[in-house]
């Protein structure tokens, strides 16, 4: 009831809408609306209550419950549940426990702020207050395990229209990295749970420092991490941001699964990447080496040439990759 609401609030923005009017429009009583309104605007919905007037929308928090990110969204599946915390652990430890509760396919899990957000290999991931994009999904796909690699691209892939979409040019720094001047504005973790051949599940968590300023990352990655906001001056619009994600992420994730395709997403990956034609350290459990990135191929492996001009495929899995010089 609440959403509905809200819908009637921001459809009349900036207008009375009457107590009468909401209770006979949704079949509500009067003391059940009060209860709603309150519960809005302890959230953060600035609404004006006049008796005899009505309620009028005055303006919306900047937060990413369903409500606010629904009006951009137009997937079947992907995003139409949301879990919306305002501060847990990770959203990808919530994700996995709620596939133990039997959450399915296409539920997003959404926080604020993490207080333990994750990297890949145990490293932590960053993740403050209302300044980021800090979200799971979670995907039931009939697909090999050894194909889960290919989902992290379209992740990549996924992110990186819909940063173009709102008019930023970024690049893909394989396998799990969107950097843009150079820093990272974006980390993806892709986690899956299942026997030899058989996936039960994926958690693809994915981290955006949209509206972070300077002074907020701790002080040892200021050399490798920016924000979105950081570079172009601009405030980002987080919620059209999540939409655009899920809606592109859906569109790619639907041609692997009904076209056994990749196609799309490995052209945009290719096309924008920061690494392809460069000379790279693979760090690969410890142990560094070097070689030219040349190409990722249709299964999201990259593909590098060395010194002696062999060439030869990377797994996602286990390997970090640095520019000679530094991050890229
Ligand atoms: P990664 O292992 O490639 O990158 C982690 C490394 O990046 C850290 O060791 C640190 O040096 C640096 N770093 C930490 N925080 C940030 C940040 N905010 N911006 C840029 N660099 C940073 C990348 O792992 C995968 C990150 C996924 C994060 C998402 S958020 C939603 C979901 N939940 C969760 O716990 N993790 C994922």
């Amino acid at each position: 009831m609440k959403e509905k609401i809200l819908k009637l609030l921001k459809d009349n923005k900036n207008e009375f809408v009457s107590g009468q009017e909401i209770s006979e429009q949704l079949n509500v009583s009067r003391t059940a609306i009060w209860k709603y309104i309150n519960g809005l605007k302890e959230e953060g919905y600035e609404i004006e209550s006049v008796s005899r007037k009505g309620h009028m929308l005055l303006s919306t928090p900047d937060i990413l419950n369903y409500e606010e990110i629904s009006e951009y969204l137009s997937t079947q599946h992907i995003g139409r549940e949301i879990f919306y915390y305002d501060s847990i652990d990770s959203t990808n430890i919530k994700a996995k426990e709620l596939v133990y509760n039997n959450e399915g396919h296409g539920t997003v899990v959404i926080a604020e702020e993490q207080t333990h957000g994750r990297g890949r290999l145990g490293r932590d991931w960053s993740s403050p207050n209302r300044k980021g994009i800090w979200m799971s999904i979670i995907l039931k796909p009939q697909i090999e395990p050894q194909d889960a690699a290919k989902i992290t691209q379209i992740a990549a892939a996924a992110v990186w229209k819909a940063i173009n979409q709102i008019g930023v040019i970024t690049q893909i720094k394989w396998p799990n990295d969107i950097v843009l001047n150079g820093k990272k504005v974006c980390g993806i973790l892709t986690e899956m749970s299942g026997e030899l051949n058989r996936l039960n599940y994926l958690v693809v968590g994915i981290g955006i420092n949209a509206n972070i300023d300077n002074d907020e990352f701790p002080k040892k990655i200021l050399n490798m991490a920016t924000s979105l906001k950081n570079e172009t001056g601009k405030e980002i619009n987080r919620r059209e941001l999540v939409a655009l994600i899920l809606n592109n992420f859906e569109a790619l994730y639907n041609k692997l699964i009904n076209d056994n395709s990749t196609e799309e997403a490995i052209k945009i990956c290719k096309e924008n990447s920061a690494l392809i034609g460069k000379n790279v350290r693979l760090i690969i459990k410890g142990e560094e080496k070097e070689a030219k990135a040349i190409d990722i191929n249709e299964d999201g492996e990259l593909i590098v040439k060395d010194k002696e001009g062999n060439i030869s495929k990377v797994i996602s899995g286990e390997v970090s990759v640095r520019g000679l010089y530094g991050y890229i």
